[in-house]
Order: structure tokens, then sequence, then C-alpha cells
């Protein structure tokens, strides 16, 4: 069957449920063909969708401006270029989409690895959350430690630190288990190198943003970082926010007084960088007794 007749049958159907007809359909054409080959394999019928071959892959058929579109495709990692079947996604771009969404809503629901937690070493403490269900539809008790919690923290902690490091998986754990290994030791180092006294790290099961405020009342800390991680995007999952504040407290302190650096990962800002940033950012802190809007 031709490219014609396949556009008459189109027109036909279009026609019958009273839609407009002669819109502009995909031709394959030699542009097309000049996209990387993405071929299933003999023992997976489906190509890796998350391969790089399948990420640049160029699905817009007749292109007015094949190179434009490639420079377009290989400019940013944005669902670009990939063409469509008449109103609808074509094949490939909407099984992407899927998987994409398919890593996002796992690395939501995965549970911090226990044999993760022991080779870093870190102690662990928990809000008032007790699953992840709870987690999603309780921020508030995201926002507060449990007693135990507390405790911990007390008994564990050094106490009036200038700086207070907490690490929490909030609403990526892929965030955390990538980037630990590049971004929490180069950031002791920074601060321990630029004089600052260093609190002692831990881990903050089903954390919120807010609840630094809380771990920064109890320990007295002069700033608080809070490495943790952030709601997934559709092809990004592994993105750690730093979310710092001077001299938090529950009922003093708000979100205007936060600052933060985003996007913490290798395809974003690589963890070794973001931990320069984040030692200069609380120096600055320090020596200016503020943060957030404040902050000059
Ligand atoms: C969700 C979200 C929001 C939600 C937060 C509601 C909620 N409870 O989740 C809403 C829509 C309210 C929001 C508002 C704003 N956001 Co916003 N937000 C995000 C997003 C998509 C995810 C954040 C996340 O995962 N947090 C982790 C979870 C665990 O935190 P949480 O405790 O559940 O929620 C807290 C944080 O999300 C925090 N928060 C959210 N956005 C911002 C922005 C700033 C500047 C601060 C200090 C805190 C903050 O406030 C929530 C309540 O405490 C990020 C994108 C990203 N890649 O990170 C942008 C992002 C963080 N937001 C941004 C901005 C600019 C804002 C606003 C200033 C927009 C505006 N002009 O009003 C406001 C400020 C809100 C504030 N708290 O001060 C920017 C920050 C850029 C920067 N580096 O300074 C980001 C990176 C988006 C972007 N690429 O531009 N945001």
């Amino acid at each position: 069957m031709d490219q014609k007749q396949i556009e008459a049958i189109v027109d036909a159907v279009l026609q019958q449920m009273n839609a407009p007809t002669g819109l502009p359909r995909p031709v394959q054409t030699a542009a097309a063909a000049t996209a990387p080959s993405v071929s299933a394999t003999d023992d997976s019928p489906l190509p890796d969708l998350a391969s790089e071959e399948v990420k640049r892959w160029i699905g817009v058929t007749q292109p007015k401006n094949s190179k434009a579109l490639g420079d377009l495709r290989s400019a940013t990692n944005a669902r670009v270029a990939v063409g469509r079947a008449g109103t609808r996604s074509r094949t490939l771009p909407y099984l992407r989409f899927l998987a994409d969404h398919s890593l996002s809503r796992d690395t939501v629901f995965k549970e911090i690895p226990e044999e993760w937690i022991s080779r870093t070493g870190l102690f662990i403490v928990q809000t008032q959350i007790s699953d992840k269900d709870e987690y999603l539809t309780r921020p508030d008790l995201g926002r507060k430690l449990s007693e135990e919690g507390r405790k911990l923290i007390s008994e564990k902690c050094v106490v009036q630190p200038q700086v207070q490091v907490v690490l929490s998986d909030g609403l990526s754990t892929d965030a955390m288990t990538a980037n630990y290994d590049e971004i929490l030791p180069p950031l002791i180092k920074g601060f321990e190198s630029a004089g600052l006294k260093v609190g002692t790290p831990f881990f903050v099961k089903y954390g919120r943003v807010k609840v630094e405020d809380e771990i920064g009342e109890l320990l007295k800390a002069d700033v608080v970082v809070l490495l943790i991680g952030e709601r997934p995007g559709l092809g990004q999952s592994e993105s750690m926010s730093a979310y710092m504040v001077y001299h938090p407290g529950v009922a003093t302190t708000v979100e205007s007084d936060r600052t933060v650096i985003s996007n913490i990962h290798k395809l974003g800002t690589p963890p070794v960088e973001a931990s320069a940033v984040i030692v200069e950012t609380v120096k600055k802190m320090i020596a200016q007794k503020t943060s957030g809007i404040n902050l000059k």
C-alpha cells in the first residue's frame, strides 16, 4: 500500500468522525534514514529504551532542515524531534516515555538499601512517617523527627557545629545512592579546609525539606545543609538538591530563609562541583549571618 492510499483511508475515517482532514502526516524519507538505527536483538524483542541510541533517535520525517533538527536534538535531553504518527505519538518515543515514567516512579517508591547505609557508615533516623505511602500523603509528618530520632541525634552528634550536613532520600532514593560518593567526602573536606567546625553527618529516612529546621534547632547549628532527593522528572531521576539555612528554627525559619542549589547529578551540576559551590555559599552565610533571599 503506498502513502497516497494510506492518506485516503485516514481521510475517510476522519470524515466519518467529522474531524478535519488533510492533517500533515509523516512520510518516510532519507532524513529519517539518517537517524541511528534502533534495532531489536535476538534476545530481546525491544531495543534498550534507556540507551543513548534511543534517546538521540530522531523521529521527524521529512524535516525542512535536518541539520537544525540534529543540532536541536543533540543540544538537549528534552523530548524534542520525536516526530508523530498523525495526531499521535510514534511508538518508540511512547515506549521511552513509559520507561522514563517507570524509572521515576521506582525511585520515589524505592526504599534506601540497608547495605548502602552500612557501607556509608551513616547513622539513620526516621521522621514521623512509617512507610512510603504515608510519606507521599502526609508531607507534614515528613517535616518532623520521630521521638527516637531526636534522641539518637542528641546522643550521637557534635553539638553547636558551625555546619551540620544531613542527607535524606526525599523524593528520590537514586539521587542519594548515585551522588553520595562524589558529594559528601569533598563537601566535608571543603568545610574542614575552610576551618569550620563540622557536625556529624547522618541520614534521615522519609525526610522533607523543613525537617532541617528541627535538626538545626536541636543541635544549635549555625548552618544546616540538607542534601535531599528531588522530585524526579521524566528522564532524570537521580537529581539531588542542597537546601541550606542559617540558624534554623522550627517556628522562626520561613521558606525565603532557605538557599537552594538544585539539579545536582552527573548531567546537571556535577556533585563534586556542587560541593565546592555549597562550601562557598556556607562560608558566605556564616560571614553575613544570614541565608536565603537576604544573602548577598
Ligand atoms: C515541587 C517544587 C515546588 C513546589 C513545592 C511544594 C512541595 N511541597 O513540593 C512549589 C510549586 C510550591 C514550588 C515553589 C517554588 N519554587 Co520550586 N520546585 C519544585 C521542584 C519541582 C521539586 C522540589 C523537590 O523535589 N523538593 C524535594 C522535596 C522532598 O521537598 P519538600 O519538602 O517536599 O518540599 C519543599 C521543597 O520543594 C521546597 N522548594 C520548592 N521550590 C523551592 C524553591 C526555593 C528557592 C526554595 C528555597 C525552596 C523550594 O519547598 C517545599 C516546602 O518546604 C524543584 C525542581 C527541582 N529540580 O528541584 C523546583 C525548584 C526548586 N523551585 C524553584 C523555584 C524558583 C520556586 C519558586 C521560587 C517559584 C516562584 N517564583 O514562586 C517557589 C518558591 C517556593 C518556596 N518553598 O520557597 C527552582 C529553584 C531555583 C533555584 N536554584 O533557586 C527549582 C529548582 C525549579 C527550577 N528549575 O527553576 N516549587
